[in-house]
C-alpha cells in the first residue's frame, strides 16, 4: 500500500510540511494551513506559545470555549486526579459520582424549571441530542404528528445531520445532499442599515419573531415539534437578537405547543454575563443545548438542560425499561464530568461571570472605537463578544479577514476567529482592562493597517 507520509518513530516527530500533511484538518484551508502553519504548544491564562514559546493574546478563548482561561491549576489538577482514580465508567445502567454531581450543580445554575442534564460530548450532538428530545417529548404526549423542526437562517447548530438541517449556514449544508426532511427556516435577524454600530441588542427586528406565525399557518401547528434559535447567533458573525424578539418567539411557541429550544452552545456560563443567556434575556426556553464552556474547553462534553415537564413526560411505563433510547458512549464521562465540577467552581470563585457583565460597558466602547477605520463596515457587540465586519476584498471573498487572522498571528501576535469577512473576538472571562486595550487600541489597528 502506498503511504506517502509514513511515519513510526514518535520519538522523533517534528512538524515538518510533510509531518502535518496526514491530519485532514476540518473547518480550514489545509494546503494554506500546512504551508505556514499556526502551531501552539502551549498554553496559560489568557495566552498561547507557539513553537518558538513567542506569546499570543488569545482573543477568542480559542474557539469561544475556554472561558476561565488556559490551563487553570484548579481544572488541571481535577482532570489529573480523575484520569489517575476513574478513567471510565459506563453511564448506561451504570454511574460514578461526578457525573451526578455535575447535573445538580448544572440544574441549580439554570434558570426555572430546567432541572434535569443530559450529557454528550460537543455542541453538535447537543443539538442532535435536543432535536431528538423534542421530537420524543412530542410522541410521548400523544402528538406524533408534530415532526416539523423549525431552524433559522445564518443559525448554526453544529455539523451532524440534525444540526445541519436545522442550522442556516449555506457552506455547511450544500455540500451533504437530503437533510433531514420537514425541516423549515425563519429569517435571521441582521438588517445592517437598522442596526449598525449597536451596542447590546438591537431595537429594531423583534416583529422578525413573528415570521413563526406565518411558518404556523403554512404547515399547521399540528406538525410542528419544536423552533431552535441561538439566543445570539455566534457562528455566522455574531447577530445578536433585537429587543423583545426572543420573548416573542416564546409566546408564538406557548401559543402553539411549539417547543422551544436555545442553542446556548457558545451563550452559556458567562459568555454574555450569566450563566446561561435565557437568564439574561428572561426567557425560559424548553430546552438549552451547551458545551465549550462547561470545562473551559479542557475536556470535550456537551450536554442539554431541559425542563421539568420534559423529563417527567418520560417517566411513565414499567420502573425497568429505558425511557429514553438516545445515548453515546462518552456521555458523562468522568474526566470530563470533573473537569466541569472544576471549571464551575472556578467560575464560582472568581465571580467570573459577574465580571463578565461589569466589563461588558468598557468592552463595548474599546471595540466600538474602531468605528471609522476605513476596512470596517459594522461593529457589534454583547456581553464580552463583538463582531467586526471588513470591507471585503472585490472578487475574494473572505480574503480580508483570513488575511487578518493570519498576519494578526504570525505578525502581531493575536488569535482571532474569523467567518465569512467577519472577525469575532471572545475572550477568557478573565481578561484584564489593560488586555482589552492591547486587543483594540493596540493589535487591532496594526492588524487593520497590515490588511488594508
Ligand atoms: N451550536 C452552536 C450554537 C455552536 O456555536 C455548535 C452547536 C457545535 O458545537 P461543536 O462542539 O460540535 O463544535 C456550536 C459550535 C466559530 C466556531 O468559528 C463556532 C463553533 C464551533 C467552531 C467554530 O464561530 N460553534
Ligand atoms: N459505531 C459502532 C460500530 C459502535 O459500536 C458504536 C458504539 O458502541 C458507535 C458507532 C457509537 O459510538 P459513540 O457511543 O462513541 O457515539
Amino acid at each position: 500500500m502506498n503511504k506517502p507520509h509514513k511515519h513510526q518513530d514518535a520519538a522523533s516527530w517534528e512538524p515538518s510540511p510533510n509531518n502535518l500533511e496526514p491530519f485532514w484538518m476540518g473547518f480550514t484551508p489545509n494546503r494554506a494551513f500546512k504551508k505556514r502553519p499556526r502551531l501552539i504548544a502551549r498554553a496559560k491564562d489568557m495566552h498561547y506559545y507557539d513553537m518558538s514559546g513567542r506569546a499570543v493574546l488569545d482573543a477568542t478563548a480559542g474557539l469561544w470555549c475556554s472561558n476561565a482561561g488556559h490551563c487553570r491549576a484548579p481544572i488541571v489538577e481535577a482532570i489529573q486526579k480523575q484520569a489517575a482514580d476513574l478513567d471510565f465508567a459506563p453511564t448506561f445502567q451504570f454511574g460514578h459520582p461526578k457525573v451526578f454531581e455535575l447535573a445538580s450543580r448544572l440544574a441549580t445554575l439554570a434558570p426555572g424549571d430546567l432541572n434535569y442534564a443530559f450529557f454528550c460530548n460537543s455542541g453538535s450532538e447537543a443539538a442532535d441530542t435536543a432535536l431528538k428530545i423534542a421530537l420524543a417529548y412530542q410522541r410521548t404526549k400523544g402528538q406524533a404528528s408534530r415532526t416539523r423542526l423549525i431552524g433559522r437562517e445564518r443559525g448554526y447548530h453544529g455539523v451532524n445531520f440534525g444540526g445541519i438541517s436545522v442550522g442556516g449556514m449555506v457552506g455547511n449544508r450544500k455540500m451533504f445532499g437530503a437533510m433531514i426532511a420537514g425541516v423549515d427556516h425563519l429569517p435571521h435577524t441582521y438588517n445592517r442599515a437598522e442596526q449598525a454600530y449597536t451596542k447590546g441588542e438591537p431595537k429594531w427586528g423583534a416583529h422578525l419573531a413573528d415570521e413563526l406565525e406565518r411558518l404556523v399557518a403554512l404547515h399547521d401547528a399540528s406538525t410542528i415539534a419544536a423552533v431552535i434559535v441561538e439566543p445570539m447567533a455566534g457562528s455566522t458573525g455574531v447577530l445578536p437578537p433585537p429587543v423583545g424578539y426572543l420573548k416573542r418567539l416564546r409566546e408564538i411557541c406557548d401559543r402553539h405547543g411549539i417547543l422551544l429550544i436555545f442553542d446556548e452552545v457558545i451563550t452559556a456560563f458567562g459568555r454574555l454575563g450569566y450563566p446561561f443567556a435565557a437568564e439574561r434575556f428572561g426567557v425560559i426556553p424548553d430546552i438549552i443545548t451547551f458545551a465549550k464552556g462547561v470545562t473551559s474547553g479542557a475536556v470535550p462534553m456537551g450536554g442539554v438542560m431541559v425542563r421539568q415537564h420534559i423529563y417527567d413526560a418520560f417517566m411513565t411505563g414499567p420502573d425497568h425499561v429505558i425511557e429514553l433510547f438516545h445515548g453515546y458512549t462518552y456521555t458523562g464521562h468522568p474526566i470530563a464530568a470533573a473537569a466541569g465540577v472544576a471549571t464551575l467552581e472556578v467560575y464560582k470563585n472568581e465571580g467570573l461571570f459577574e465580571r463578565a457583565r461589569s466589563l461588558e460597558g468598557k468592552w463595548a466602547d474599546a471595540a466600538m472605537s474602531l468605528k471609522g477605520n476605513p476596512m470596517i463596515e459594522d461593529i457589534r457587540t454583547l456581553g464580552l463578544v463583538a463582531a467586526i465586519d471588513l470591507v471585503p476584498v472585490a472578487g475574494s471573498p473572505g480574503k480580508r479577514a483570513y488575511d487578518a487572522m493570519e498576519q494578526g498571528f504570525h505578525d502581531h501576535g493575536i488569535m482571532l476567529r474569523i467567518t465569512g469577512d467577519t472577525i469575532a473576538l471572545s475572550p477568557p472571562l478573565i481578561v484584564k482592562e489593560e488586555q482589552i486595550d492591547e486587543i483594540f487600541a493596540d493589535k487591532m489597528p496594526k492588524v487593520l493597517k497590515a490588511i488594508a
